[in-house]
């Protein structure tokens, strides 16, 4: 039976080694409370480090074997391992990079091999497990390369990634010396889901200029595969945290820290250690707050709990020394015999004191300067039971996008922030309702349990997707199929296009004449009577006749528009007009003067923008900016906008390579017909042919032809292959 699989870095488990052995605690964070419905049911599992260092087999097989009762996996780590793939390369190199503090990052050659031999071994161990009709679903930037390493051993595999942190912009990415690997490293999953479309924008468009892939609307065309890259803001357990701050036991707790603090105002800040949090500039606004509001000395104070962690780090030591002098700093100007302006409290609390401080704060202030999404702000919303509280939220966190009606601010701007506090401080109660109630709303519909089940289905459709779209590759028992109809067919029928498919692509597209080989294979094929070959092409007639003349063979030129059967002339297929193209023209003018690299070609019935030659991120952009524009243009006339590889064409709608090709089928008869192609303009063909002919893709396995093969070098081998068994 198929299972789904997660994998993430850390298992969802607190293991402890005492005297009397070990103890197995479940970890209790958002992301495990999710998947619980996922992994804990059937023969589901979760594979990942389970967070201790062990020397001996049978410590491991302890630990192995009470995993198993909790339907987990490990993935056993060295010390070194550790530090250099997880300390190293995850948070000293794309940490630092993803949050945009590239001056931070690291770039060492070792700390990457580690990164990749760690990879490698949750791949390893997914392998061990994994059916090709498994789901896999992987999570967060410390396993970017395992997707395209469980796709090399399993193909059809359905593999979804999820990036926990932010995905930053091209300029940022390209940094990275290892780019193109950890590209195509997560390109090896169906879909890829990020927060907010932001990242799914900046990942699609690092894709396009480094790896030069089209995309379109979040599906990117990779060659062999189509990848989905998809926003899905994440949720929390919001009947836990709700449920938690409705408890006996809570109220108690923060009754006794309300008596304890003495203040009628609390502003509270929560975060782990980490220059991403804004934890400075969010204490120099507060400092700022208090020299502009005197008034609210003594009535206000922040608690700021921060969470310790990577503290070894010379980055976050340094980090943990600027907050600990500011805070000493702002107390002791503004402290008083009965008040301290900033509480601040450097370790974790239970769950349960958690929920209190966000019972007793009137004001969350959650001030990162980048972060994924950040769920503290959605916890503090969800655990105000009686409606009120005011949320100050910084723009730069994933949560800002859904979360509009909280006040949001630049942590970059301190004057900003500190008038955010004072008015945060002065909303009154039935003020704070409207707001909270619909942020509320939010929350409670957009939860963890929500965001799996998304996740999950469009994952199921992007595979369907697929699916619905994959030819098979020409080879072994097909190939064989194919052959052996060639050789007993009489009357064959050889539709072929030229450009991407008997030709390489070049930069430049008149300079792809045929060559020697070419010319002799087209020269073999056609020396052959049983075999009519018709070279089906969306070039001009003027340069297929010139390239092709020598040859006996029938030509299709401008996608369908003219027709020439060796033995007569070109004929136009129907009477077409063209005066279209004295409004078009210009346009397309307009656009290559606009664009550096594009070309204009002027076909008899049609007109195309050529952008091979353009950054390909600015091609891509012009390109669906054109093709909209001139679909506007032409929707009352009878043309159409075609997007090709590298093209836009503008032609006439009674034109298209379909039509043109069943003029052969109606006229000759045949009993054997193969069609090659590869592009949109090809689809046309293959639709039009009879079901039991060999209609092959080149490039893509995504097609509504029945086969593929992956270059113009194999399409010419198969031609030679055909030709050398009639020999
Ligand atoms: C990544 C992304 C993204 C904090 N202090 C205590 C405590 N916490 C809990 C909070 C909250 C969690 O830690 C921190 O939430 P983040 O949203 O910052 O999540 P991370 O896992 O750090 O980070 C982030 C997230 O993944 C999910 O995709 O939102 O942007 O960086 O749940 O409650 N919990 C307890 N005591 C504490 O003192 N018990």
């Amino acid at each position: 039976m198929a299972r789904k699989i997660i994998v993430s870095n850390r298992l969802p488990v607190k293991i402890k080694e005492s005297e009397n052995g070990m103890t197995f605690e479940p970890s209790e964070g958002g992301l495990a409370t999710g998947l619980g419905s996922v992994y804990k049911e059937g023969n589901n599992i979760w594979i990942g480090w389970p967070g201790l260092y062990l020397e001996d087999e049978a410590q491991e097989q302890e630990v192995i074997e009470n995993l198993k009762k909790e339907s987990m996996e490990p993935v056993f780590l060295t010390e070194t391992e550790i530090k250099e793939f997880y300390e190293g390369f995850s948070n000293e190199t794309l940490w630092p990079t993803f949050h945009y503090f590239s001056q931070y990052a690291i770039y060492e050659q070792q700390y990457w091999e580690a990164y990749v031999k760690v990879n490698e071994k949750f791949c390893a161990q997914i392998v061990k497990n994994a059916q090709p009709t498994d789901t896999i679903w992987i999570h967060d930037y410390q396993l970017l390369l395992l997707p395209a390493m469980v796709r090399e051993h399993l193909p059809d595999v359905t593999i979804g990634f999820f990036q926990h942190i932010p995905f930053p912009s091209f300029e940022v990415f390209r940094l990275l010396p290892w780019r193109k690997s950890i590209l195509q490293g997560m390109l090896g999953a169906d879909l890829l889901g990020f927060h907010t479309y932001d990242d799914v924008q900046h990942f699609v468009s690092s894709v396009k200029h480094i790896l030069g892939y089209s995309a379109t609307h979040g599906i990117i065309e990779t060659g062999e595969r189509s990848v989905m890259a998809d926003a899905f803001p994440m949720g929390i357990d919001y009947d836990k945290y709700a449920g938690l701050a409705a408890s006996d036991q809570v109220k108690d707790i923060e009754q006794n820290f309300r008596e304890a603090l003495r203040t009628p105002q609390i502003v509270l800040s929560i975060d782990r250690l980490d220059y991403s949090k804004g934890i400075p500039q969010r204490l120099k606004a507060f400092e700022q707050f208090l020299n502009a509001c005197p008034e609210m000395h003594e009535k206000a104070i922040l608690v700021m709990i921060v969470v310790p962690s990577r503290d070894k780090v010379e980055k976050y030591k340094k980090l943990k020394e600027e907050i600990d002098e500011l805070v000493g700093r702002i107390n002791g100007l503004f402290r008083t015999i009965s008040w301290s302006p900033i509480h601040y409290y450097y370790h974790s609390y239970p769950l349960e004191e958690l929920s209190a401080f966000y019972r007793l704060a009137g004001v969350a202030l959650v001030t990162p300067m980048r972060d994924g999404m950040n769920l503290v702000c959605k916890e503090y919303i969800a655990s105000r039971e009686e409606g009120t509280g005011v949320l100050i939220l910084s723009e730069m966190a994933g949560a800002a996008k859904e979360l509009s009606e909280a006040i949001l601010i630049n942590p970059n701007d301190i004057n900003q922030m500190a008038d955010a506090i004072s008015q945060a401080l002065s909303i009154p109660e039935s003020e704070q309702k409207g707001p909270m109630a619909s942020m509320r709303a939010i929350v409670q519909e957009y939860d963890i349990h929500h965001w799996v089940k998304i996740f999950m289905d469009r994952l199921s459709f992007i595979k369907e997707k697929q699916n619905s779209l994959t030819t098979t590759l020409l080879k072994g028992r097909s190939l064989e199929e194919c052959k052996s109809a060639y050789d007993k067919a009489q009357k064959r029928l050889i539709f072929l296009d030229y450009d991407g498919t008997l030709m390489p692509f070049t930069r430049d597209p008149n300079k792809t004449q045929p060559d020697a080989d070419l010319l002799a294979l087209l020269q073999n094929l056609t020396a052959d009577k049983k075999n009519r070959v018709i070279v089906i092409s969306g070039r001009n007639r003027q340069t297929l006749g010139e390239w092709l003349k020598s040859l006996p063979l029938d030509m299709i030129a401008e996608h369908g528009v003219w027709l020439h059967q060796h033995e007569s002339k070109w004929k136009k297929i129907q009477k077409l007009k063209n005066d279209w193209k004295e409004e078009i023209r210009p346009i397309l003018e307009n656009y290559v003067s606009r664009t550096p690299g594009a070309l204009l070609e002027e076909k008899d019935y049609a007109l195309v923008w050529h952008y091979r030659k353009v950054d390909p991120a600015l091609g891509e952009t012009r390109a669906g900016e054109l093709s909209t524009y001139l679909n506007y243009l032409s929707a009352n006339q009878n043309l159409q906008v075609m997007e090709g590889d590298k093209i836009v064409e503008i032609k006439n709608i009674e034109v298209n390579k379909g039509i043109a090709a069943s003029r052969w089928l109606e006229n000759f008869s045949s009993d054997f017909v193969m069609a090659i192609g590869d592009d949109r303009t090809d689809e046309d063909t293959f639709k039009a042919m009879p079901p039991d002919a060999f209609t092959i893709k080149v490039g893509s396995t995504r097609s509504s032809a029945k086969y593929h093969v992956n270059s113009p070098e194999e399409v010419r081998n198969l031609l030679k292959d055909l030709t050398q068994e009639q020999d």
